[in-house]
């Protein structure tokens, strides 16, 4: 708030304006922290409210701003306000600014001018923006598997990381993104997902969480070598069905399941054989060397 003020001395009978300008309100900033890994916290506290601007005073004394209020949330945060997303926090130490504090109000010495030796105009502060923000964790994705049902996705997720997940012999067993670790020997930690989702013809499912491909910077696809029907067109296929999708700059794989790797066809880059557990050492190493070249 701005301040009305005139100067009252004793040696000085008509002091001019002297009301100083209110404070502006302190803005509120959502900041990447690496020690939260869920949005949990939200549920308690809703609300967050930044610090209120001072009043101005007298002799010409400002209001201080009020301070910044920042709330932290776990790398990997996305913010939604009105349908649209407005940032992205992926990276630890990543802030975005959601709601601006008011500005503070103009005090009165303000409006002094020549011919306007006793202005009592002051501006009132205006209120801070106040927001209804939507975050949405997006998970620590690096590779992705992708590819049609039953071609050994979870197989080779739980191949390569030991991840809990289900593998079974009839197609769309699985339903929901798996996640599986992969470390390298410097102990950094890769993200591998299990991303189920296509329908038998290619098409993504009404259900499908597709959308978690966009963060992938390695996708491997995988084709079924048993299968008669000819991989080039199967391969096609679910390339038309993820084109929008791909990250730009992500590389794919193809791989080959239930092929071994000394045998590994003309059309895949790579061969497993998850029930014999071939091919799939060297495909891990594959992998971490290409995330630890691309980090550096
Ligand atoms: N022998 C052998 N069997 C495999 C291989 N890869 C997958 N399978 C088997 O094929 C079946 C399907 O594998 P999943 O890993 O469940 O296939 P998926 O792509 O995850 O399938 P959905 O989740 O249904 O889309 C399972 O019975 C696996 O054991 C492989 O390399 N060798
Ligand atoms: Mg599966």
């Amino acid at each position: 708030m701005g301040a009305m003020s005139f100067r009252r001395e004793r040696y000085i009978p008509r002091g001019g304006p002297d009301g100083g300008n209110g404070g502006r309100g302190g803005d509120i900033i959502l900041v990447a922290d690496e020690q939260l890994t869920d949005l949990t916290i939200f549920r308690h506290a809703v609300h967050h409210k930044a610090e209120r601007g001072q009043h101005g005073e007298g002799r010409i004394r400002h209001g201080r701003a009020g301070t910044d209020l920042e709330v932290s949330v776990p790398p990997g945060t996305r913010v939604i306000r009105d349908d649209a997303v407005i940032a992205e926090l992926d990276a630890v130490g990543d802030r975005v600014r959601v709601a601006r504090g008011g500005d503070g109000g103009v005090g009165n010495r303000a409006f002094r001018s020549s011919t306007h030796q006793t202005p009592r105009e002051t501006v009132p502060g205006l209120p801070g923006e106040q927001a209804w923000l939507t975050l949405e964790l997006r998970l620590a994705v690096d590779v992705a598997l992708i590819g049609l049902p039953n071609s050994g996705k979870s197989a080779v997720l739980v191949a390569l990381t030991g991840a809990a997940a289900t593998v079974a012999p009839y197609p769309q067993s699985t339903r929901e993104p798996a996640i599986g670790p992969l470390t390298d020997d410097e102990g950094h930690i890769f993200h591998v997902i299990d991303l189920p989702g296509l329908a038998e013809d290619g098409t993504p499912r009404p259900d499908s969480r597709l959308g978690q491909l966009e963060r992938a910077r390695l996708v491997l696809h995988c084709v079924d070598a048993e299968l008669p029907e000819p991989p080039r067109e199967r391969i096609a296929r679910v390339r038309d069905a993820v084109r929008d999708r791909m990250p730009p700059g992500a590389r794919e794989w193809i791989v080959a399941t239930r092929a071994f790797s000394d045998e590994c066809p003309d059309w895949a880059d790579y061969a497993v054989e998850t029930e014999l557990e071939d091919g799939v050492d060297a495909l891990r190493t594959a992998i971490l060397a290409e995330l630890s070249g691309a980090t550096v």
